[in-house]
């Protein structure tokens, strides 16, 4: 039997309930990208705080293209177990914050009205790094931002709100990007002044966007986690999330129509996320990378197989702790070392099977904001970064297509880099002025020899 409202008392009692009345809940929550890290991450602080108390935050997520995670959601009636992993077992638990899921590609209109009815006070986002449709510039790509990006959507629904009268909202990014939520009000700004000027002005009186850290490890669902998922609580969930135990949210505190209780379930809202979602990208995102495309290279399949593969923790640990982190001004009581050896202990959760191929892909959207940073203030200080430099390397024989084919919006672009065939060519088309990645950092000369050695200490 299927995991929905009328199966739950058939639950296993093992699992960990929510306890509030979902009918009395309003919707006050647009959830732009419903995928697995939503739902392990802001979805389940948000059950919480309504188990807390906390009152008409229920979350209707949207599908930009997909209708997967509809299917697997609408006929649970939005319900679905959150399973964290490690070494000494699984817990479960059981979350009742998302009410239903739109596919803004087959039903544009619903998406639109939700979003500019009067209940919705946030829209969160996690539509990953390419869902801002920016160019190598960081501007906004208007060729890509169409009718359902997030652009389309959420710019046709503020101007129903301005026209109805109805106050602004708060736009939440929880994506992987440095300063996310400044990017997305600049962006946004830009896609509505095309528009109308007068719009614009109203989305940056009206409308907050406060930058958010979001950290939890979230490896894709496969048909026997599903199985066991199944086996220990009574039920068939399609939508259920897997997760380790650990989770962090970093919230700037600036929401213009309030926002759940989300601190009393754990989450840091401060005034400055900066120093948090810098050590964040660059350290763990930074290292995720790095064993990504260095682990792949030589033969492994999980994250956890190449944490313990010693030529490889070695370079982590370096471009952690030697590289990343003198670049990064801590917030007051960061302990930045002590945060690295956390994440190297959370990468060698073996129970998580975590799949390197996962977080390999998309890295033309990933790296500039996980390697080049790290890059460019280790120039400026004159420190030469040969951890990130040798993960550099890695992934552009990744790129090439020495681990098979790649997924990436740009693949055909940077497989085009090789095209001559020799290093000093690809790295003339990655980088520096001519290149596809012609910001923040390019390599000197030191560097790009640097590169091509490591190019070869690869090949072997
Ligand atoms: C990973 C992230 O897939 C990837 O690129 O680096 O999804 C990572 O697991 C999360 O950011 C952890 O919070």
């Amino acid at each position: 039997m299927r995991l929905a409202e009328a199966a739950l008392p058939r639950l296993a009692p093992a699992v960990r309930c929510f306890d509030y009345d979902r009918a009395a809940q309003a919707v006050g929550i647009v959830h732009l990208g419903i995928g697995a890290f939503h739902r392990a991450h802001q979805a389940w602080y948000t059950d919480r705080a309504l188990s807390a108390g906390d009152r008409d935050w229920a979350i209707c997520g949207v599908s930009l293209r997909s209708p997967e995670v509809a299917v697997q959601l609408n006929p649970q009636d939005g319900l679905y177990i959150v399973a964290e992993r490690s070494s000494t077992g699984t817990g479960y638990g059981l979350v009742g914050a998302v009410r239903n899921v739109l596919v803004a590609g087959q039903e544009r209109e619903r998406v639109v009205e939700q979003i500019a009815s009067a209940a919705v006070k946030i829209i969160s986002l996690t539509v990953t790094e390419k869902g801002y449709c920016r160019t190598a510039e960081g501007r906004l790509d208007f060729t890509l931002a169409g009718e359902t990006s997030l652009y389309g959507l959420i710019g046709e629904a503020l101007k129903r709100r301005r026209d109805a009268g109805l106050p602004g909202l708060t736009l939440l990014s929880c994506d992987n990007l440095a300063d996310n939520g400044r990017q997305l009000r600049r962006l946004m700004a830009e896609y509505l002044d095309r528009f109308s000027s007068d719009l614009r002005s109203w989305f940056e009186a009206e409308c907050a966007c406060p930058s958010t850290m979001v950290d939890r490890i979230v490896p894709a669902v496969t048909g026997s986690d599903r199985a066991g998922v199944a086996a220990a609580i009574g039920l068939e969930d399609r939508a259920t999330v897997l997760t380790e135990p650990f989770s962090q949210w970093v919230i700037e505190d600036c929401f213009v129509q309030g926002r759940p209780r989300w601190d009393k379930v754990g989450v840091q809202l401060v005034e400055d996320v900066a120093p948090y979602e810098m050590a964040k990208l660059r350290m763990l995102n930074g290292a995720h990378s790095a064993l990504a495309y260095i682990g792949l290279l030589r033969g492994h399949e999980f994250v956890h197989q190449a944490v313990a593969d010693s030529f490889i923790r070695k370079i982590v640990q370096r471009l952690m702790l030697e590289e990343a982190l003198p670049s990064v001004r801590p917030a007051p009581g960061q302990d930045l070392a002590g945060y690295a050896n956390r994440l190297l202990e959370r990468f060698a959760n073996p129970a998580l099977a975590h799949r390197l191929a996962q977080i390999a892909m998309d890295g033309s959207q990933k790296i500039p904001q996980r390697w080049f940073g790290t890059l460019a203030d280790g120039q400026k200080a004159g420190r030469s970064c040969p951890s990130v430099l040798r993960a550099v390397a890695a992934w552009m024989l990744h790129i090439r297509g020495d681990n098979g084919p790649v997924d990436d919006p740009m693949a055909a672009e940077l497989r085009a880099v090789w095209g001559q065939g020799d290093p000093s060519s690809a790295l003339g088309g990655l980088f520096g002025e001519a290149g596809l990645f012609p910001t923040i950092w390019a390599p000197d000369e030191g560097q790009k020899a640097f590169l091509i050695r490591s190019l070869g200490e690869f090949e072997r």
